[in-house]
């Protein structure tokens, strides 16, 4: 039984080398930028995706990227089975061809993987147990990926977390006005131009040679970890902006999701607030791995990865709003609005927790 009668997806599923008969395709996850499908057969399951090439424009590159990473990570596996392996690392599915990738008549790029049964991904973490396993995925993901030369893989979105960059692109946006919501947003841009400098700090600390660059994940939102029935880490999934970077970055992304207690696009702010204790598990998850490699200075900048991250999102959906949604996907009108609204709430509760939060990662550091 098909539940998508879409028959372009259909047909570029069927020049993927799958195991068994096809029983059902569906839409999958909740991306906002690729188009994901779900495709079961009566022996496996695969994750099916449609790649943003208006986003990713060198799907080539990508697609390298995500090989050159997999096998590294599958090499440092190897002492396992091919089926832990499996379980615990993303596999690609080539086509017949024995390409990665399949191209089709409309230019679209379609990518298959194994869809790992059995998992949970949660877009708003519940337990200290589910934060802390968390932080040992992104954790253990970094100190895989630390003897991989960053100069192999292309960066794949460059700038990606360079916040000049984002402030140029709402300065444009803010100039251009494409969609005509710039007046109804004022004091939002005004909130955001008054802690501009502060959010400087990570790429100050990179520029003057502080950090390292290192493969980091640059997508660290808590429903890229897979976990397993008993909320320990599985498998860390969503590739796609795997490149050099700073830890900073992935640790802010990381805490903007999991402090937070609500929905990354919850409409009533007064529904976000700091679950600082979660805030504190996922930390000492990443600490119990990361501590090995970490530089004195990549440790300090932590902290301001924490802050710059929900701001620079806020700074992105802003952006977009202002463009008229040509970059996310949105589900209603003011959607990208409301995203800007709730991380900037986030912003502010942080701002208000600031001694919490550094003590906290002071005190993990140290141990
Ligand atoms: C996008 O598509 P998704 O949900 O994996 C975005 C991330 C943002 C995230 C916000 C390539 O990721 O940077 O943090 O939305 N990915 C890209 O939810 O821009
Ligand atoms: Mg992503």
């Amino acid at each position: 039984m098909f539940e998508l009668k879409n028959s372009n997806v259909l047909s570029a599923v069927s020049h993927f080398d799958i195991e068994g008969n096809i029983i059902h395709v569906e839409r999958f996850g909740s991306g906002h930028i690729n188009d994901t499908y779900r495709v079961k057969t009566d022996s496996k399951s695969y994750l099916f995706q449609r790649i943003n090439t208006q986003i990713f424009a060198d799907v080539l590159g990508l697609m390298e990227n995500t090989r050159i990473v997999l096998a590294h990570l599958k090499q440092k596996l190897s002492h396992l089975g091919k089926e832990e392996v499996e379980k615990s690392t993303l596999t690609l599915i080539p086509t017949y061809e024995g390409k990665l990738h399949y191209q089709d008549e409309n230019d679209s790029f379609w990518r298959m993987f194994i869809l790992l049964e059995g998992t949970k991904s949660y877009d708003i973490v519940e337990t200290e147990v589910q934060a802390y396993s968390g932080g040992q995925a992104f954790g253990e993901f970094q100190k895989q990926l630390s003897d991989l030369e960053p100069g192999k893989l292309v960066e794949i979105l460059p700038n990606f977390h360079n916040i000049d960059f984002r402030m140029s692109n709402l300065r444009t946006a803010i100039k251009d006005n494409a969609a005509g919501r710039v007046n109804e947003v004022q004091d939002i841009i005004d909130y955001i131009m008054e802690r501009e400098e502060r959010m400087r700090i990570v790429l100050l600390m990179g520029q003057k040679g502080d950090l390292p660059l290192r493969i980091t994940h640059n997508d660290t939102k808590f429903n890229n970890v897979l976990l397993d029935e008993h909320d320990r880490v599985q498998c860390v999934i969503d590739l796609d902006t795997v490149m050099p970077g700073y830890v900073a970055y992935d640790f802010g992304d990381a805490i903007r999701t999991i402090i937070n207690s609500a929905a990354e696009d919850e409409p009533d702010t007064e529904k976000i607030v700091l679950n600082i204790s979660l805030f504190r598990a996922y930390t000492q998850g990443y600490m119990s791995k990361a501590c090995d490699f970490l530089t004195e200075k990549e440790m300090t900048s932590l902290l301001h990865g924490v802050f710059l991250l929900p701001f620079m999102q806020a700074v992105r959906f802003l952006t977009d709003y202002l463009n008229g949604d040509t970059y996310y996907k949105v589900h209603y009108c003011a959607h990208n609005l409301v995203r800007t609204k709730a991380q900037l709430k986030l912003v502010r509760e942080m701002e208000l927790h600031q001694k919490k939060i550094a003590s906290i990662l002071k005190e993990s550091v140290n141990v």
